[in-house]
């Protein structure tokens, strides 16, 4: 946890050497002053845990102190909810979709006119080169404001008629009603991203929302209740409240009686106790969870092409992207040729701080993952990998050693039951196996717990849509990657996930489908 107070003392009480610099201590105290307070979002007001707990967020790149994030207890959260319930039957339930529509422009909007403060409070939480959040994470998080109105404007619902015996017939309606209030949980690796691709289309559909973003990345979600207020959204509608999962907020939340649906992105694990916490009251759920996602390169791609996609969907944001290739399955023929082009584009990676333009690889969230990331560095070796390239922790200098930065890395050698081929790492890495066959290389893709996403790179239009068609995943993308259009069904299969968002099927999980029958 980066945030624990318990894991991490503070720089100038514990660790001040007598040998700092002045420019050292100046640069520590610039930053200690710009130290925030993150409170919850309540009703439309900042406020403070009753029981006034705290923990610390500190910052990847040097692990220095960001700020003291209040940590929410059952009363807190139980304001945040009857403050989202109230709201409900408020002036947003009786606002007109055209109203509530407006009022979301108006958030993406504003978003993108205080672009540079969400694009500093994101790289700062999680340590991701402004170049990365300047074209992913900020732009998608002012997108999702608008994309789901617009769907919902233009989404018919259904309608059918009936013969009856009296000859008269009836006519069935179908009408949408919000679901209610909805519990969003989200995840610390594209912090904005995802969390507004599910509060986007919940409040487009009308329902109000209690926010638990991830304890290690507050910073954004924070300053969303801010954009709220300026544009007007109701107080109630959007709400946050922060903390952790077990224990505290995120418990407190998923099992408060009055949430009606939860919304999840995160590990399968943690979504295997939130489904059990949603079958108390059989609240609706949607699952977004982990990957371990197959790359398959076959001797007629396009080199270029596939080193390139493969090098951003194992690479970019460090590797954390649920839906990152952790496994490439490469044709025996340009086994070799792939292997050291993908070496050569590693090599090229520039780690560096968010600030520095020229740098395309931050470090790890925190140093609690860099951990879990290491180790499976070290069991890849253990369980007789060659490493590639990289496989260890990079020597930043004296500034940034105390970040949580890794060295991106490929493997090739593992045979199929290893854990490190097996398991998600979530980091900047993956294991390269040569392939011989269109069949061995579908029965090896499809061998895993998880199914979100596969990408094959291919020429042969006729075989990649073949291949992808017997891809047991939710997502495939061929001769791309991450080419997102929010029009589309997005989830995943087995293990990664429960149900589909995006698009229409959004609104199948952010309302309620009635059927109104008119005996004419
Ligand atoms: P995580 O499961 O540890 O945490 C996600 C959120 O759940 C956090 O807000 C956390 O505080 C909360 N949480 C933890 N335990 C809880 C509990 N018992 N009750 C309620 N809330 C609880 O995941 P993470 O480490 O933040 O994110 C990385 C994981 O997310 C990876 O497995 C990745 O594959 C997955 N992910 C999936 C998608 C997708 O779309 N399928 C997208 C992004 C990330
Ligand atoms: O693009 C999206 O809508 C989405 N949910 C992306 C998920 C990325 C996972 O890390």
């Amino acid at each position: 946890m980066k945030g624990s107070c318990r894991f991490s003392p503070n720089k100038f009480d514990g660790r001040k050497p007598a040998y700092l610099s002045v420019y050292q201590t100046l640069n520590i105290l610039k930053k200690e002053i710009r130290m925030k307070e993150y409170k919850h979002f309540i009703n439309g007001d900042y406020v403070g845990s009753q029981k006034g707990k705290t923990f610390e967020n500190r910052c990847p790149v040097d692990n220095h102190l960001l700020g003291i994030v209040h940590e929410a207890d059952e009363q807190d959260v139980d304001l945040a909810v009857k403050s989202a319930k109230k709201a409900l039957k408020g002036p947003w339930g009786n606002m007109t979709q055209n109203q509530r529509t407006e009022l979301l422009n108006k958030v993406a909007d504003r978003i993108n006119e205080r672009f540079d403060e969400f694009l500093e409070a994101e790289c700062l939480d999680t340590g991701k080169p402004h170049s990365i959040a300047r074209h992913i994470d900020i732009p998608r998080g002012a997108a999702n404001f608008k994309a789901f109105s617009e769907t919902l404007a233009n989404h018919p619902t259904e309608s059918f008629r009936l013969d009856t015996p009296d000859g008269n017939g009836a006519v069935n309606v179908g009408h949408r009603t919000p679901k209610g209030v909805i519990a969003v949980i989200s995840p610390w690796n594209l912090p904005l991203l995802l969390m507004t691709w599910k509060v986007g289309p919940a409040l487009a559909c009308g329902n109000t929302v209690v926010v638990k973003p991830s304890e290690e990345t507050p910073a954004t979600t924070t300053l969303l209740g801010e954009v709220m207020n300026e544009c007007g959204v109701p107080a109630g509608v959007f709400n946050v409240v922060h903390g952790f999962g077990s224990g505290s907020a995120g418990q407190f939340l998923t099992t408060h009686p009055l949430i009606d649906a939860i919304t999840f992105t995160g590990e399968t694990s943690t979504g295997e106790a939130i489904v059990k916490a949603a079958a108390v009251g059989l609240r609706s759920i949607s699952m977004e969870c982990g990957g371990k996602n197959p790359g398959i390169v076959f001797a007629d791609c396009d080199m270029d092409k596939a080193v390139e996609g493969t090098m951003r969907s194992a690479f970019v944001n460090c590797g954390q992207v649920c839906l990152g290739t952790e496994r490439v399955y490469v044709e025996r023929p340009i086994f070799d040729e792939f292997v050291k082009r993908l070496k050569e584009g590693v090599a090229k990676l520039k780690l560096g701080r968010p600030e520095d333009e020229g740098a395309n690889f931050g470090p790890l969230v925190s140093l609690e993952h860099r951990n879990k990331v290491h180790s499976y560095y070290k069991l890849a070796v253990e369980e007789g990998a060659t490493v590639e390239i990289g496989g260890g922790i990079p020597d930043m200098g004296e500034a940034l050693n105390d970040g949580a930065w890794i060295e991106p890395t490929i493997w090739t050698g593992l045979p199929d039951n290893a854990r490190v081929v097996r398991e998600e790492i979530f980091g900047p890495c993956c294991h390269i196996r040569p392939f011989d066959t269109e069949e061995e290389v579908i029965a090896l893709a499809n061998d895993t717990e998880y199914g979100l996403a596969a990408t094959i790179w291919s020429e042969s239009s006729a075989r990649s849509i073949r291949v992808a068609e017997q891809m047991e995943t939710g997502l495939v993308w061929i001769n791309s990657w991450f080419l997102r259009d929010l029009r589309t069904a997005f989830g995943g299969a087995k293990q990664s996930g429960i149900g589909r968002e995006g698009g229409v099927h959004g609104l199948e999980f952010y309302t309620e489908l009635k059927n109104i029958c008119i005996k004419l």
